[in-house]
């Protein structure tokens, strides 16, 4: 079992710390065994805090002196932190403690990474450097200096004097702990100037290892378009002297957005054409700009606690999709955005996991960086800049900024901006932040007289935690079509607050067709028993993109479902018609190659349990391949055109439109392979000039089982690129053929470059592994099995990945008898493991129930 109990937080407990913190000075002796650090923090009491207790977070720390106002004192410490007797005035305390960043394994606090040091303190990581009331709503400036023989030393802020040996630095913006960050290394930098538009001049610095300077080209350009686009759409403008990324090998997640010290996963910054795929560059574009943007929604304006983490996240994601939508296409992100949330969001949603945007406890805070925060909260953005619309979006957020510059905030100081902004009454809008759960959408429509109606119903399952749901306000934006193809109501807001509410449309000359939640507006489950002729006309016809799209994914959905159920061949009216669509060269390729993507067998999946059926994993596979056969079948004849279209002649570049034609390329790929063994794949393998077309022919010949040759050569061409080696770990067990993708699996774990306490290396080849549905879901249990026993493994060394990694279990109560045994097996093995992680605990006793 665990080795502590754990502690359980709540939201309604919360009480601020004692005293504030005016300034922290720290000095930084690095030495990868014994690094020194030494802290002199000026404290007061805290006027609006009633409780004085005098307790620092620390862990994992050797403190070797401390005094208060120059005077040694001895605090009582724990391994939790120290408290201690302190004046009733203002005072300073100072610490000396010993780490060893070399021994730091789970990379959170100071680590080493290829002999660099750095730093991750979100979300309570700080604790692990030094004393500190390590929480979000202490801020204070910090000036920090660094001693080591290391070339390149960074920390937060603007550059201050250095030297042999030593360097200083400066930051004025008072920030809470976790965005606090440190690097040392032999790093080279490309760089770069930011003119700001009120004239400021900003050094931009991307920090990488020698040899990977020519992967950083796209970033810079990316940070530049990120830093113009804050100032034109949000009026945010940068705030210091320099900004400077690290790309660093081992890190946990994405990226993090310390104060003008932006620390990156290698793979979420470094590109280029020949070893990074258009999805790698446009991730990349994204995440740059989210951890930018972060300046203003997370540094500047923060968290009062971690409670409101959405705050800063759901805020951040949004604009971050708004950017990609400027940059790139808004249908095609507004659709991926919907593909990604439905993968990842919705199955945590209608599963144990489920929590509220704004979780009200938990024990474990890095176990709620989830897709329900993040992308959820993303949503009920959106949600409320289409109630309020766009200029009360706008003029809310100028109150934002204006309101709570320099502040710790709250949901409610959110929302209370907006109901200031626009004098609307959002308290019931404020339960999409504490009500978990997927609401469920059904219609039914009427036509009387010349009166058309339409009269919806929600209702949310009960989750963990939470039996009885209340109407959430939906948004449902609805355009109506005559039979004849032309919107006689083009897109209108309906605003549902009840559990049941009707809606007519009066002078409606013919009975309409509706297209309904346009462009998704509420994060719902739409049950709309539409007849297959209003899809299809839809799909022929609808002027919304989002609809369109859904149109045909809901037409494979229901062939693919009664492929299952009833054994029917694939719906030829579905393929025919998607057919027109596909072939219609006045649609972008994007577009076309996103209405060629199938529903994912893990939403197939979801969908039988919701009718009351037990998915089988090997059915739904055979499914969706024989769908994928019919298609390529019936497509016979203008797969080779279609190919042609998807050439792109011009030098490589990763933009909307060349990605969109190889999208389309990669889809059409798919079909040809079905045809032809992987004859076309194989060419193009061996012709490609740039890592997307090599990595899609790559992963159509894994399919095929054709792809011995191709998998070695790759190897061998790459086996020198920590980032491309993880393409090639990854692909050939994500579209493995089920029943080997286990065993493969296996054998890859016994690969000299399987290094897994490499986070990217673990999750390529582990999180792969979930991601092959049927292939995890195999019925003896064999890759429950295998994830089981590294998640044991990982979790002695970097608990904090391993629980995230856990999540893969989430969906296993829908499933048969047999494979229900053998995933409880597992879980409950783990959940017995002696000195078992907080953070693992959690999330198995979590999908445990
Ligand atoms: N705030 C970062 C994500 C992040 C969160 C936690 C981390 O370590 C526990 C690291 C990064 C972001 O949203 O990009
Ligand atoms: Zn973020």
């Amino acid at each position: 079992m665990k080795d502590a109990s754990p502690q359980t937080v709540y939201l309604k407990d919360y009480t601020p710390f004692g005293y504030t913190v005016e300034h922290v000075d720290l000095t930084f002796r690095l030495s990868p065994d014994a690094t020194r650090v030494i802290s002199r923090i000026r404290f007061a009491p805290n006027p609006a805090a009633t409780d004085r207790t005098f307790f620092l977070h620390g862990e994992e720390l050797n403190l070797i002196s401390a005094r208060i106002d120059g005077a040694e004192v001895s605090p009582e410490v724990t391994d939790k932190g120290l408290t201690c007797e302190v004046p009733d005035t203002p005072f300073t305390f100072e610490a000396e403690v010993e780490i060893a960043p070399a021994r730091n394994t789970a990379l959170e606090g100071l680590y080493m990474s290829n002999g660099m040091y750095c730093t991750q303190c979100e979300a309570e990581g700080f604790r692990k450097i030094t004393y500190y009331p390590d929480r979000p709503d202490v801020m204070a400036t910090f000036d920090v200096r660094i001693e080591s023989d290391l070339p390149v030393l960074l920390s937060n802020g603007n550059p201050g004097p250095r030297g042999e040996g030593h360097a200083e630095w400066s930051d004025p913006w008072p920030k809470p702990a976790y965005l606090f960050a440190l690097v040392a290394g032999e790093l080279e930098a490309r760089s770069d100037v930011f003119t700001t538009r009120s004239g400021a001049r900003v050094d931009l610095n991307l920090w990488v290892r020698p040899g990977d300077l020519h992967k950083t080209e796209w970033g810079i350009e990316a940070l530049k378009k990120s830093m113009r686009w804050d100032e034109e759409v949000y009026g945010r403008e940068y705030d210091l002297d320099v900004f400077n990324i690290v790309a660093v090998d081992d890190f946990n997640m994405g990226a993090m957005e310390n104060k003008g010290l932006n620390i990156f996963n290698s793979s979420a910054v470094l590109a280029s054409p020949d070893t990074s795929t258009d999805a790698n560059f446009e991730r990349i574009e994204a995440i740059i700009a989210h951890e930018y943007f972060h300046n203003w929604t997370g540094n500047r304006i923060t968290c009062r606690d971690w409670f409101q983490l959405c705050l800063k996240e759901g805020l951040t994601v949004f604009r971050d999709s708004q950017f990609t939508a400027d940059m790139r296409s808004a249908p095609v992100k507004r659709i991926s955005d919907v593909i990604a949330l439905r993968a990842r969001q919705f199955p945590e949603d209608q599963g144990p996991l489920s929590h509220p945007v704004r979780p009200e406890s938990f024990q474990e805070i890095n176990n709620f960086y989830t897709a329900t925060v993040y992308e959820k909260g993303a949503e009920v953005i959106g949600m409320l800049k289409r109630l309020v619309g766009d200029d009360a979006y706008s003029k809310a957020l100028d109150l934002y900024f204006e309101r709570h510059d320099g502040e710790a905030c709250t949901i409610e100081d959110w929302l209370k901006v907006f109901e200031d902004a626009t004098g609307r009454d959002l308290a019931q809008f404020k339960r999409w932040y504490s009500q978990s759960g997927t609401p469920r959408l059904s219609v039914e429509e009427r036509y009387e007289g010349s009166d058309y109606t339409l009269t919806f119903r929600q209702t949310t399952p009960p989750t963990p935690g939470q039996a009885e749901k209340a109407p959430q306000v939906l948004p449902i934006a609805v355009g109506l079509l005559n039979p004849n193809g032309d919107e006689v109501v083009p897109t209108t807001l309906l605003e549902m607050t009840e559990g049941e509410q009707s809606f007519t449309f009066p002078n409606m000359p013919s009975k309409p067709v509706p297209s309904l939640l346009r462009g998704f507006s509420a994060p719902v489950v739409l049950d709309h028993e539409a007849s297959g002729e209003d899809k299809a006309f839809l799909l022929a016809h609808d002027t919304d993109p989002y609809s369109r799209w859904e149109a045909g994914r809901s037409l494979a959905r229901a062939s693919l479902i009664a492929s299952i159920l009833e054994r029917t061949e694939p719906d030829a009216a579905y393929l025919d018609g998607l057919k027109r669509l596909v072939t219609d060269p006045a649609l972008d390729p994007a577009f076309r190659a996103l209405m060629m993507s199938l529903p994912s067998q893990n939403e197939l999946a979801q969908v039988l349990h919701e009718k009351g059926v037990t998915p089988d994993p090997d059915a739904i596979f055979e499914a969706v391949e024989s769908l994928l056969r019919a298609m390529a079948e019936r497509w016979r004849d203008v797969l080779p055109a279609l190919a042609e279209e998807a050439r792109v002649s011009a030098p490589y570049a990763p933009d909307a439109e060349q990605s969109g034609k190889r999208a389309l390329g990669s889809a059409v790929l798919g079909l040809q392979t079905r045809l032809d063994g992987g004859a076309a794949a194989k060419a193009q393998f061996e012709n490609a000039d740039n890592m997307t077309l090599s990595l899609s022919a790559l992963g159509a010949l894994v399919r095929a089982d054709a792809a011995e040759d191709a998998l070695a050569a790759f190897e061998t061409r790459w086996s020198g690129d920590r980032l491309v080696m993880d393409k090639w770990f990854g692909i050939q067990i994500m579209l493995a053929p089920p029943q080997v993708a286990p065993d493969r699996t296996r054998a890859l774990t016994e690969h000299p470059a399987f290094d897994w306490t490499n986070p990217n290396r673990f999750r390529a080849v582990m999180g792969s592994l979930a991601g092959n549905h049927a292939g995890f879901h195999r019925a003896d249990g064999a890759g429950y099995e295998i994830l089981g026993e590294w998640l044991s493994r990982l979790d002695e060394k970097n608990p904090q990945t391993a629980a995230r990694m856990a999540s893969a279990f989430q969906t296993w109560t829908r499933y048969d008898d047999e494979r229900r045994a053998k995933a409880r097996a597992t879980l409950e093995r783990l959940y017995e493991k002696p000195g078992l992680s907080g953070d693992m605990a959690e999330m198995v006793g979590r999908m445990l129930g």
